[in-house]
């Protein structure tokens, strides 16, 4: 039967980088989750009879949000609901589902790398049908009505069955419950040559992948140990788990530590990967040699030719600002361009639907294709082995031989999570006081050549983002950006990107910390880092 509930906003239903993230005790509220559907249907049009695609991480309290979203867009004349089994679909596979099944759009649910369990991160956001995240104009719409919301439609029907595959009657629609691996898989199959890569995994080309065990254990299995003969035991932690097992699911050295250490002793194999708690990003460990995720991009740009999707070559390479310039100059080198969007991968869609880039990435691991409109970790995990196999050489040559062609960009971040808020906003407030006065400013041996606040103008549709974070950018190419993250659920985190540019071969062996030391202290110096946060270190080096 069919209800209307009578409910009061909350004002705290802002959608940051990727969508609505908070602590799980508060999307339990009564109405909170029900409010920004509702939000997400009202702000949309002609859906009526249409489809949706729903699915998520697998994180505590997945299976009951996804139970009120089936009734609810029911509820709202959706016709179809697709439905991950298991209420299972990493991020990118359902941006893979909404395009191939011309779906009207989707709900994904996720806080991705946060950790998850009944005191750790929920997270909701809309995907639009190309299988893009919302762009701003949506999620300003949404935001907008979760400040008026009076009521919101539900059905009064008992749960669906998630664990089945098969199809059901929920209200006037049909909810079908899908594998949620086989759609991924074909398009995986199509994209990469998989024969060359089962070639040599039998030749003994050896991988190993840690999928913190979240969304894309079963991706991984299937893929890597099923599709292309990796032995069993490749895939570590390849069960998803509503807390993670009690982990971040967040692939870096900090939280990746095993399989870093892994990677850097004697029994190393070939490739050591991770992804996130949603599957969009990925972590890449040559023998002995940590990948930075700019690093990565920018190799995975110039060898994409290697696999046969790619093999016409790239239209444009895009990178988000704070992503390091090695993605630059592959593209200079290629003859293509490439784009500086602000963080989050709404601002690729544009770009990819336009066929001005074919490659995109983010510095926080994350790289994709215009395959789908969502990051994809597993994807760029198999880019990597397609091209190992066509090169035969180890990761730490082919990283080696990128810097001596391209020059190496030394790069970190870091991070300073849950700070105050008051101090974080006053740190960001005196950077941007100070910008007019910084062209032209010494620093040791370094001359600021410009500073100023990163705002995009959309290249497809026009549309101005301001407020982006602060650059300030040297002379000699070197750079420090500030800017506070929008997926945080507590506090403010500050992040602090650095990165200086080697060309000399001689000069590309050097620790990162050391490359980088002069920048760190200019960042505190200029930001005051200290003093606003009160930490004298960061939380997380990446
Ligand atoms: C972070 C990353 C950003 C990424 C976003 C969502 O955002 O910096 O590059 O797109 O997370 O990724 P922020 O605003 O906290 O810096 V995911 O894998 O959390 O969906
Ligand atoms: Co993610």
């Amino acid at each position: 039967m069919e209800m209307i509930v009578s409910t009061r906003p909350f004002d705290d239903q802002k959608p940051g980088t990727s969508g609505l993230r908070k602590r799980v005790p508060v999307f339990q509220q009564p109405n909170y989750l029900e409010n920004f559907v509702q939000s997400i249907f009202g702000s949309l049009s002609g859906y009526e009879g249409k489809m949706l695609v729903v699915g998520g991480d697998g994180r505590y309290h997945n299976a009951e949000a996804i139970q009120t979203i089936i009734r609810m867009a029911a509820a709202n004349g959706f016709g179809r609901i697709l439905v991950g089994q298991g209420g299972l679909l990493s991020t990118p596979a359902a941006s893979c589902v909404i395009r191939k099944h011309q779906a009207y759009g989707g709900i994904i649910l996720s806080a991705s790398h946060n950790p998850g369990g009944p005191d750790g991160d929920f997270g909701i956001k809309y995907n639009i049908g190309n299988g893009g995240p919302a762009p701003e104009k949506i999620t300003e719409a949404i935001y907008a009505h979760t400040r008026t919301i009076e009521q919101y439609r539900t059905l009064d029907t008992p749960p669906v069955k998630l664990d089945e595959v098969g199809t059901v009657e929920v209200g006037g629609a049909v909810c079908e419950i899908i594998d949620p691996v086989s759609d991924y898989l074909e398009l995986m199959r199509s994209l990469f040559d998989f024969e060359a890569i089962r070639a040599a995994i039998a030749g003994g080309l050896r991988i190993r992948m840690d999928s913190m065990h979240a969304v894309t254990g079963p991706y991984a299995h299937k893929i890597l140990e099923q599709e292309l003969g990796a032995p069993a035991g490749t895939v570590m932690n390849g069960v998803p788990s509503p807390d993670f097992g009690g982990h971040h699911p967040d692939p870096n050295m900090v939280y990746a530590a095993d399989l870093f250490d892994l990677m850097m002793g004697p029994d190393a194999p070939d490739l050591g990967a991770a992804s996130d708690g949603d599957g969009d990003r990925n972590l890449i460990i040559g023998r002995g040699i940590f990948v930075t995720p700019s690093d990565s991009l920018a190799v995975l740009a110039a060898n994409a030719h290697l696999a046969p999707a790619y093999k016409g070559g790239l239209k444009g390479i895009a990178r988000s600002m704070p992503t390091s310039a090695a993605a630059d100059r592959v593209a200079e080198r290629l003859g293509i361009p490439c784009y500086e969007t602000p963080t989050g991968w709404k601002f690729f869609g544009n770009l990819l639907d336009a066929d001005l880039a074919t490659i995109c990435g983010e510095e926080s691991a994350g790289t994709g294709s215009n395959h789908v409109r969502e990051k994809d970790g597993l994807w760029a995990i198999l880019l990597w082995l397609n091209i190992l196999a066509v090169r035969k050489q180890t990761v730490q040559e082919i990283v080696h031989e990128h810097w001596r062609i391209h020059g190496r960009n030394y790069y970190a971040r870091h991070d300073y999570e849950e700070v105050e808020t008051k101090g974080a906003n006053a740190l960001m407030d005196g950077l941007r006081e100070q910008l007019p006065r910084l062209a032209g400013r010494q620093f040791g041996a370094l001359t600021v050549g410009g500073a100023d606040d990163f705002s995009y103008i959309d290249p497809v549709d026009g549309s101005v983002s301001t407020r982006q974070g602060i650059r300030i950018l040297f002379e000699n190419r070197s750079r420090i950006v500030f800017r506070l993250s929008g997926t945080g659920t507590a506090g403010a985190t500050l992040r602090v990107y650095l990165e200086c540019f080697e060309a000399d071969p001689a000069g590309q062996d050097r620790p990162v910390a050391e490359a980088l030391a002069q920048l760190i202290e200019i960042a505190e110096q200029v930001a005051g880092i200290r003093a606003n946060t009160g930490r004298d270190k960061p939380t997380v080096i990446t």
